[in-house]
């Protein structure tokens, strides 16, 4: 019953997809623990995504995401790191299945609208980038 991080990227709020991409995952049965609206300065960016650091995206990612404001989420129930990830679709949206946040919205490999963390382990530490212990409603 570990939690996971997901964030509405800002192609996703400037797109006004939000009530749209949090509608999936109530439908999902997956449930909301956590949820801030916030804009990521340079430093943010470049510490969350360290470890695509010297990747040649890196740059622009972090131009991308602190190009406007996102909407962090926790998200947690049954598997929810791998159904969060199943709704969202492959991080290239012509690769995603069909019906994934991804396939349907988004238009590139770098604007694709959510991020979702990839492990328990990564849903850790990213849960724990945005939200203080009790930010976050306790598991039943
Ligand atoms: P995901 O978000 O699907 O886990 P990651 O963690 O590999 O994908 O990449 C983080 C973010 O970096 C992606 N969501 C996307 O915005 C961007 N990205 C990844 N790979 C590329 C690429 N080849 N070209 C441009 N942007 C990329």
């Amino acid at each position: 019953m570990a939690n996971t991080l997901g964030i509405i990227k800002p192609d996703g709020v400037r797109r006004k997809l939000v009530g749209r991409i949090i509608a999936r995952i109530e439908n999902a049965g997956l449930i909301l623990r956590g949820m801030k609206v916030l804009q990521l300065s340079r430093e943010d960016a470049e510490r969350f995504y360290a470890i695509h650091e010297g990747k040649p995206f890196f740059k622009p990612l972090v131009e991308f995401i602190t190009s406007g404001p996102v909407v962090v989420l926790v998200i947690g129930g049954h598997r929810s790191i791998e159904r969060w990830r199943d709704l969202m679709g492959a991080t290239d949206p012509a690769r995603a299945k069909y019906h994934t946040i991804r396939r349907e919205y988004a238009t590139s490999i770098m604007q694709n609208i959510v991020h979702g963390s990839d492990g328990p382990e990564t849903a850790g530490t990213e849960v724990a980038f945005f939200f203080q212990e009790d930010e976050i409603l306790p598991k039943e």
